[in-house]
């Protein structure tokens, strides 16, 4: 930091420093940004060695981890262009309307975004996903788009991974010129949990297409498309990219009994959205509810009242999803959400692999290189290996989900929230409130935020072992969860058909719910003065990236913060060391930055001495080093 800046100017080393020194030399205050020393590195290894990384619930010992294999790929070569190009090329319009004319399926792969997201909790580390990004990018120029970011990929960056999401960003794009990239964003809440000031949102929206997003998937967690006109605005008049609008979809068109999210209510949803200026629209199916031949009608009838190319995106819970793509694809689906074999199925998307053969021969078939697709499968198998606690229990698919209809992100994160609150033996009665919590709040569209607040009704019902009826009889004298409340309040935007009037009156207790947009009662923020204010406190090597982590996350940003000061940057640290720290005589070796490789074997840990402390000895390229750590068990 600023002492070794002091102790290392040469004015200093030569014994010439006066009482003005520092104030000559305020640059020695500016602490440059690469946080990579080797001992901050070590601090942390011995830390989790000694008591373990906080985000890991169980270690399993006798797990052995196999090294993952990366296709090859010839670097001789140019990367051959693809789907970006075009659009750079081209400018969206003339982009999207080749999409459209082009009779063969076009594929995303949502292995870095969503396929993880829904898997395993969000944790895959930019460094697994770094590792392949070239070679992917080099063997399937053909794929459409990447998914990679945004989603809950941004929070769990941050929170758990200690990393900076838009480093992420910025690195894969590097890795990857060719294919578009695309991110998921959820309108007025960004990439948040709640609403942000509408000029926050623009920002953002600006600086994720700087960094390298092209393709902006926006949703809003009650379909309500109000909350999503300033983001596809911004898209379209500010960046280059495509504002791809979605619709979230929810129940079943084919019950005769559903009344309330019909196939009319759909076509008029997509039919404003591409009135409001959307480049492309999205099917987003968060919880796997399409079924196919539903695919079929729905597909059919938004091609007759909108002309801008459909993109259908699903989760395979029920494990039929794969019966629905092709029932789209018949009906002329343009874009179809797919994740590499081993990173699909269950509450991830259909197998890009099998889908891909199963196309083979299909009159829209595009031509994958199947051989190549499983070679990647091959290197996430063994990847996903060191997730191990993260994965959800879910072993085969389920056609429940048709009953409680949670989306594929949240029921990995569900069984986890239920073992924190000691709920796990009522995991049924979890899943069975969840739909009554639906009913009762007028059965809306579930997905983040609004999922959450569902989730959160459920576990509170079933804490408290209250049912339906105790809600209706006894909910004025009940204080309902903050979640709750806010959602009553309209904080969220207000769902298709209104609240039900006498629960929130119950909730809110008196209080009044604005019926107008959330985000307009928020003050703008001024840039200038309050990136000014962050960089005093926080410091200068934190840009206006990190301000904006900061403005969407105040409390993770600053833990982030805290981590980085005690133990410098961990992105290019390997997986297995991250999570479960190294086991004596391990040797690992990695680059600390371009072209400075250290190697680290760990020699030995002792028993905890009267003060509690441990020693762990290691090498460092060689060289004895040892670190102190309190042992906190
Ligand atoms: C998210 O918003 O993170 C989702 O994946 C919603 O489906
Ligand atoms: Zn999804």
């Amino acid at each position: 930091g600023f002492l070794q800046n002091v102790i290392a100017h040469e004015t200093f080393v030569k014994g010439e420093a006066t009482v003005k020194f520092i104030e000559q030399h305020l640059e020695l205050f500016k602490i440059p940004r690469i946080f990579d020393s080797a001992t901050n590195t070590l601090k942390y290894i011995a830390d989790v060695i000694v008591n373990g990384n906080p985000d890991v619930k169980y270690v399993d010992s006798s797990k052995i981890f196999r090294t993952p294999k990366v296709p090859l790929f010839d670097t001789s070569q140019p990367i051959a262009k693809g789907t970006r190009d075009q659009l750079l090329e081209m400018g969206p319009e003339r982009f999207v309307q080749m999409i459209k004319d082009d009779p063969k399926i076009h594929y995303t792969d949502t292995t870095f975004r969503d396929g993880h997201q829904s898997l395993l909790a969000t944790r895959v580390r930019t460094k697994d996903m770094l590792a392949v990004a070239e070679s992917f990018a080099r063997n399937h120029p053909e794929v459409f788009s990447m998914e990679v970011w945004g989603g809950a990929t941004f929070d769990v960056c941050l929170r758990f991974l200690k990393e900076n999401p838009w480093d992420r960003l910025k690195e894969l794009r590097k890795a990857v010129p060719n294919i578009l990239f695309q991110m998921l964003f959820r309108g007025s809440n960004g990439v948040g949990y709640k609403a942000y000031p509408d000029n926050l949102i623009e920002k953002f929206i600006e600086k994720s297409w700087e960094s390298g997003i092209d393709v902006f998937r926006i949703f809003d967690s009650l379909n309500w498309i109000e909350a999503m006109k300033v983001s596809i605005r911004t898209v379209r008049e500010r960046t280059g990219g495509i504002a791809e609008a979605a619709i979230c979809y929810t129940g079943d068109i084919s019950n005769p009994d559903n009344q309330k999210y019909t196939l009319q209510y759909y076509l008029d949803l997509a039919r404003q959205l591409e009135d409001e200026g959307a480049h492309m629209l999205a099917i987003k199916d968060m919880a796997g509810l399409l079924k196919p031949y539903a695919a079929t009608e729905l597909i059919t009838e938004l091609k007759k009242v909108i002309d801008i190319p459909i993109h259908l995106h699903t989760h395979d819970t029920a494990s039929i999803q794969s019966a629905t793509y092709l029932k789209a694809i018949e009906a002329g689906v343009d874009v179809i959400d797919v994740a590499l074999g081993a990173m699909s199925g269950l509450t991830s998307q259909p197998n890009f692999n099998s889908v891909a053969a199963f196309m083979q021969g299909q009159p829209r078939e595009r031509a994958v290189n199947l051989k190549s697709l499983n070679a990647f499968s091959n290197y996430w198998e063994d990847v996903r290996e060191y997730y191990y606690p993260f994965e959800s229990e879910m072993k085969s698919g389920s056609a429940e989900v048709y009953e409680h209809e949670i989306p594929g992100g949240q029921y990995s994160n569900l069984r986890p929230q239920a073992r924190g609150l000691g709920l796990e033996e009522q995991f049924d009665t979890i899943k069975k409130n969840y739909a009554v919590a639906n009913q009762l709040f007028g059965d809306i569209v579930k997905v983040t935020p609004s999922s959450k607040v569902v989730g959160d009704f459920a576990m509170f019902m079933t804490s408290n072992q209250l049912s339906e009826n105790d809600i209706v009889t006894t909910g004025n004298n009940l204080s309902f969860p903050d979640s709750v409340k806010s959602l009553f309040r309209g904080e969220l935007g207000q769902p298709h058909g209104g609240f039900p009037k006498e629960l929130q009156e119950m909730i809110l207790k008196g209080e009044i719910p604005f019926t107008d947009r959330p985000n307009r009662h928020l003050t703008p923020i001024d840039f200038d003065s309050e990136f000014k204010e962050f960089q005093a406190t926080f410091g200068e090597h934190f840009d206006f990236l990190d301000f904006l982590s900061f403005q969407l996350y105040p409390k993770v940003f600053t833990d982030y913060k805290s981590h980085l000061d005690l133990f410098g940057d961990l992105s290019f640290l390997p997986t297995t060391t991250f999570f479960y720290g190294m086991q004596p005589g391990q040797e690992i070796q990695f680059e600390l930055k371009k072209g400075k490789t250290i190697l680290i074997k760990l020699i030995y840990v002792t028993d905890p001495n009267e003060d509690g402390l441990r020693q762990v000895a290691f090498t460092l390229n060689g060289k004895n080093r040892q670190v102190w750590v309190k042992d906190k068990n």
